[in-house]
Order: C-alpha cells, then structure tokens, then sequence
C-alpha cells in the first residue's frame, strides 16, 4: 500500500531498527518502547489488521517468530506479552498487522 508506514519499512524505503527479517516477516524495534523489549512483527505483505488475516500458515508464522525472537533476546524464561491491537477500542494507530512482543518489566492485568 503506498502510504502505508509499515508497507515501507517492509520494502526497505523506510529502515526500522530490524531485528529478524525473511521473505515473508519483518521484525523491528519499536519506536516508542514500552517495556526494555517492544518488538514489531509484521508481516510485509499488506494486512490491516487481525480481522483481514486470511492465511492460517503467515498467522502461525508470525506468533512462532514472536516465541523465537523472544528466546533468541533473552526473554523467554522472564517471560513477556504478545498484542495485536484491532481497530479503535483495540487502540490500533498503524493500520498494518503487527504483534507487539513485550518484555523486562512486570506486565499488569487488565491492560489499559
Ligand atoms: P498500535 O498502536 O498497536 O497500532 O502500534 C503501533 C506501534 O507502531 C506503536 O507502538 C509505535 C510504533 N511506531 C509508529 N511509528 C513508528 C515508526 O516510524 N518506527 C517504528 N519503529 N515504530 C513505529
């Protein structure tokens, strides 16, 4: 999508802070971080959001990504939290499919 932030950062016009990329996925830091880890995965093909994902497989690719990056950084004893925020009760800003991925601080019950 042309003026998608996340579409960009997926075809390298824009250049996040990545931490894991393949055909497929894209992951990088976030830029406003709300915990000592806040990574994005995103996949690069264009999906606004939770309700548009149409693709069993891309959907476990993703959440596994998420485990696995969270592993490889340190995080998967500790622990962390995994978000996808949909549409405006969601609190979704970036209309682009994205897993937060959460972690190094104590998470709190319910979320803001
Ligand atoms: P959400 O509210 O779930 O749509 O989260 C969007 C996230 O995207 C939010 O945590 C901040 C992050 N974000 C917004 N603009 C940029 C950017 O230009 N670069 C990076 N790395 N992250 C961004």
């Amino acid at each position: 999508m042309v003026d998608c932030l996340f579409c960009k950062m997926a075809s390298g016009q824009i250049k996040p802070d990545v931490v894991y990329e393949d055909d497929e996925l894209l992951a990088f830091r976030d830029i406003h971080p709300q915990a000592p880890l806040h990574v994005l995965v995103i996949p690069k093909r264009h999906i606004s959001n939770l309700n548009e994902l149409d693709d069993t497989a891309l959907g476990g690719r993703l959440l596994q990504t998420a485990a696995r990056l969270a592993a490889e950084l340190g995080y998967a004893e500790s622990g962390y939290r995994t978000v996808f925020n949909c549409n405006n009760d969601g609190g979704q800003t970036v209309f682009h499919l994205h897993l937060h991925v959460l972690g190094g601080r104590q998470m709190h019950w319910p979320p803001g």
